[in-house]
């Protein structure tokens, strides 16, 4: 049985997750599975002409050209080898190479990991309105349902409005905040947060940081810095740092977090926006570039519009039509 006819009897009964994911992926699903079922529907057997325009509808998907290049020789060859010529094979051989692209990249763990006694610090960067405060809430929102006691740190003194903005969301979730002067040293506003955040027995710590990415080395000396400093003061900290990137942007996301993978080490890839895209193929883009783990989608506006990483899901709100 091939993977969709597995995600098929899988997900027969939505459970709320899954049903957060096919509603949040709708675009990306009208786009992608219906433009592979048409194609399925045209061609009686495959040919040239059908992987040719196999591989147009993904790189329409935003799964990025060497993503997409590599998948159509793999199935091109297995359609070779077995003889195989049926579309909707073809189109399941497809969907099965897609799950092992991303999943032979290595480990899949999302959520974070956390040691009594000692917080566990995120550090979330990426450029402007990609949805890193909400993205935030969002991540302190879900530890806080998990009982962890959570702490913000407002380390973008660069922007006006940062701190305010991840303040009200502070309040929003009745937990504390550490904020600095407008224009301050992020390290020095980071370092206070996460002395303060021990102190009090945190076990998390999420650090927002200005993430500009003007100059490279700016911000790589401004990252190290940061990350610095926070390890004085809890010893393996960061133990993650995510960048966020909005799905909206396609191709022009996977150039950032190439330009952020450069600067920083990071741990971990949250892909907001979701729910606004039609090309959510950007995911596979994302991990086969870059090896980074995405491990939370955001798939709406609000606190509760952030899910674990689910591959099975994913590939399921991509790739599977609604009856
Ligand atoms: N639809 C949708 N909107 C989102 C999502 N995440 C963030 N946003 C919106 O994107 C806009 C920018 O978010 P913000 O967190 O301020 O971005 P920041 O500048 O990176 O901190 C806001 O209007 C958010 O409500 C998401 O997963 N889905
Ligand atoms: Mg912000």
């Amino acid at each position: 049985m091939g993977l969709l006819s597995f995600l098929k009897e899988k997900f027969k009964k939505k459970d709320k997750t899954t049903e957060q994911y096919s509603k949040g992926m709708e675009r990306s699903r009208k786009n992608f599975s219906s433009k592979l079922k048409n194609l399925s529907e045209r061609y009686k057997t495959v040919n040239q002409d059908y992987f040719d325009e196999l591989e147009q509808i993904l790189i329409e998907s935003d799964v990025g050209i060497n993503f997409a290049l590599n998948i159509i020789e793999e199935v091109l060859d297995r359609s070779r080898e077995e003889g195989i010529t049926d579309p909707q094979t073809i189109n399941e051989i497809l969907v099965d190479r897609m799950f092992v692209g991303y999943a032979s990249k290595g480990d899949i763990q999302n959520e974070l990991s956390f040691t009594p006694g000692t917080p566990t610090v995120l550090l979330v960067v990426g450029v402007n309105g990609v949805g890193k405060t909400t993205t935030i809430a969002k991540l302190a929102y879900r530890y806080i349902n998990q009982g962890k006691k959570v702490m913000l740190v407002a380390a973008d003194t660069f922007r006006a409005g940062a701190t305010e903005q991840l303040t009200i969301w502070a309040e929003r979730l009745k937990i504390e905040i550490a904020t600095g002067k407008p224009e301050a040293d992020p390290a020095s506003v980071a370092y206070d947060g996460v002395k303060r955040a021990k102190e009090a027995g945190c076990d998390l710590v999420i650090v927002d940081t200005a993430g500009r990415l003007q100059t490279k080395v700016n911000l790589m000396s401004e990252l190290a810095k940061i990350k610095r400093v926070i390890g004085k003061e809890v010893e393996g900290a960061p133990q993650d740092t995510f960048l966020i990137i909005d799905a909206t942007t396609g191709q022009n996301g996977v150039i950032q977090a190439k330009a952020f993978a450069e600067v920083t080490n990071l741990t971990g890839v949250v892909i907001t926006k979701m729910d606004g895209t039609s090309k959510g193929g950007i995911i596979l883009a994302i991990r086969d570039e870059l090896g980074v783990p995405v491990r939370f989608i955001g798939l709406g506006e609000k606190m509760e519009d952030l899910q674990e990483f689910d591959l099975d899901k994913y590939l399921y709100g991509l790739c599977v039509e609604e009856e």
